[in-house]
């Protein structure tokens, strides 16, 4: 892409077509540290740092966890097109509820249930009979702030999504450059192979904060069955 070739003055100077139609179509839902909804705002703006750090924003996010039935994790490599953290390896899928009745819906979380089931669509192909929306499992969630290159970051209060399904996923290559499974030891070593920089292989800061603080734990938990004793959605973590 020619995004870092052609930086302009403009924050939007050489981005890629399609993300920027989703830059500007994808109303973000704005909240409060608390999780209540304040307002909304373009997606462009929820992620332009200088905004953030100015008005204070924050916006609702997800990221979901998708296992399949051997307990393997799926994975993303974003695309290289992607306006925030292209080319990281990250979790199955990550996007932002959007300022529409569907996903603003609270009870039992099912506005945001909504938008994973979409955007696991969009993303990776997957049917949305494969991941129907009552078997996501919300864990908790996590607040954080963290600039990707340039002028963009992000800045969420981030709901931590887990569902095991065995699905076919067919990635949309404007957002996915590559998936695959990984087992525990697969993981570690993704993760020793990011910290000592080789391959040039690197991971979201918010993949690495939910690994660093709660991915193993509740792994153990969803593979004895357990998913329930970890479930937390009183705290908001500070990270
Ligand atoms: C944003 O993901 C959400 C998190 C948790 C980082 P994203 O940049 O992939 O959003 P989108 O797919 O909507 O561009
Ligand atoms: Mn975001």
């Amino acid at each position: 892409s020619s995004k870092t070739a052609a930086m302009g003055d403009a924050p939007d100077a050489g981005m890629d077509a399609v993300q920027r139609r989703l830059m500007f179509e994808d109303e973000c839902i704005l909240v409060d540290e608390n999780d209540r909804v304040v307002g909304h705002d373009s997606k462009y703006n929820c992620h332009l740092m200088e905004k953030i750090e100015k008005d204070n924003l924050l916006h609702r996010a997800f990221s979901v966890f998708l296992f399949n039935s051997k307990y393997e994790l799926l994975l993303q490599q974003r695309s290289g097109t992607k306006v925030t953290f292209p080319l990281v390896w990250t979790n199955t899928c990550c996007s932002h509820p959007l300022y529409r009745e569907s996903e603003l819906i609270e009870d039992d979380y099912l506005g945001v249930r909504n938008a994973a089931q979409r955007k696991l669509f969009d993303e990776l192909g997957i049917a949305a009979e494969d991941v129907p929306v009552d078997q996501f499992t919300p864990l908790g969630r996590i607040l954080y702030k963290a600039p990707s290159d340039g002028k963009w970051g992000e800045h969420e209060l981030d709901y931590l999504l887990f569902i095991v399904r065995d699905v076919s996923a067919h990635p949309n290559p404007d957002e996915v450059a590559d998936i695959k499974y990984v087992n525990r030891d697969q993981l570690k070593e993704l993760l020793r192979k990011a910290d000592a920089g080789e391959g040039g292989l690197k991971l979201s800061p918010w993949f690495r904060l939910v690994v660093d603080n709660f991915l193993f734990k509740w792994w153990d938990h969803l593979e004895n069955g357990t998913l329930k004793e970890v479930i937390d959605m009183k705290t908001i973590h500070k990270l």
